[in-house]
Parts: C-alpha cells; sequence; structure tokens
C-alpha cells in the first residue's frame, strides 16, 4: 500500500510559528508517527512552497499510488492549476486542514480543491493526516 503526503507552502513552518494555529511539532516529527502506526504503509512525503512543483507532485504519483493526501494550504483557496491536476489523476484524493478553514475568513472558504477530491477533513490537527489514512486503507480492503 503506497501512499503520498503532499503539503503546500508555508507548511515547512509547522512547529516555529503559530502554534495556536497549527499545532507546535514539525510535520516530519508527525510523520515519523504515522509511519510506525501504519507500518503496512509506504508513505512518501512531499512539501513545497511552489506552485508549480505541486502540480507536478500530484502528476507524478497520482497514476500509481493507492492514495495521496493533500493539503494545498493557501492554494486551495487560489490554484486551478492544482484543481485540475487531481481532476486528471485516477489515485483517490483526500484534501486534509489542520484548522477550521470554515471558520475563519471568508476566502478561506473558496476551495478549488473540496469538488474535485474524495473527501475533506478539516479542523482536526493533524490528526487530520491519519484520518485520511485510515480512510485510504479501508477502501483499499
Ligand atoms: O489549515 C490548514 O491546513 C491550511 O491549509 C493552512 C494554510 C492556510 O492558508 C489554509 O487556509 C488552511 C496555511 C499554512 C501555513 O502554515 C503555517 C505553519 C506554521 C506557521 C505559519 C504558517
Amino acid at each position: 500500500m503506497k501512499i503520498t503526503i503532499i503539503n503546500g507552502p508555508n507548511l515547512n513552518l509547522l512547529g516555529k510559528r503559530e502554534p495556536a494555529i497549527y499545532g507546535g511539532q514539525p510535520f516530519e516529527a508527525y510523520l515519523d508517527k504515522l509511519t510506525a502506526l501504519f507500518p503496512e504503509v509506504e508513505f512518501t512525503y512531499f512539501q513545497s512552497n511552489v506552485e508549480g512543483e505541486l502540480v507536478n507532485a500530484i502528476q507524478k504519483h497520482g497514476f500509481s499510488v493507492d492514495g495521496i493526501v493533500l493539503n494545498p494550504a493557501a492554494y486551495t483557496h487560489t490554484s486551478v492549476a492544482i484543481g485540475d491536476a487531481i481532476a486528471a489523476i485516477t489515485s483517490p484524493v483526500v484534501e486534509v486542514h489542520i484548522s477550521n478553514v470554515r471558520g475563519r475568513e471568508e476566502f478561506r472558504k473558496l476551495s478549488y480543491v473540496s469538488g474535485v477530491v474524495d473527501g475533506s477533513i478539516t479542523g482536526l490537527g493533524l490528526s487530520g493526516y491519519e484520518l485520511a489514512v485510515r480512510w485510504l486503507l479501508d477502501r483499499n480492503k
């Protein structure tokens, strides 16, 4: 079972700034926990602050892995290109947001991603990634 986790811009700052919204640990530390929790899963992790690199990663993994867990971060609200890339691939995609985007500023309520993914998890902190992996595992049974 292969799962790719893709994080968008500024998520490389997790654990360094804004812990009240995004929590206090770097994503790499959380990924170690996920890897221990799901030994049957071969994880690939990619983070970029660059929109085109995220599109490339979605295309690169999106025809071969059993699932993609994607947090496009701010590009969620702006990127037609990421929405189009998700619509073009064959692997299932779960959109994850650490914060509750629907309870924040108005501009965060628009998503170019929600309509083309299999499902979305928002506002449950980093646990959203674990829940997304569980769903992908269940789907593959
Ligand atoms: O809640 C989420 O996961 C978001 O995708 C995070 C994005 C935001 O633009 C989306 O609306 C919701 C922002 C990521 C910024 O990450 C930081 C992490 C630590 C410190 C500062 C920013």
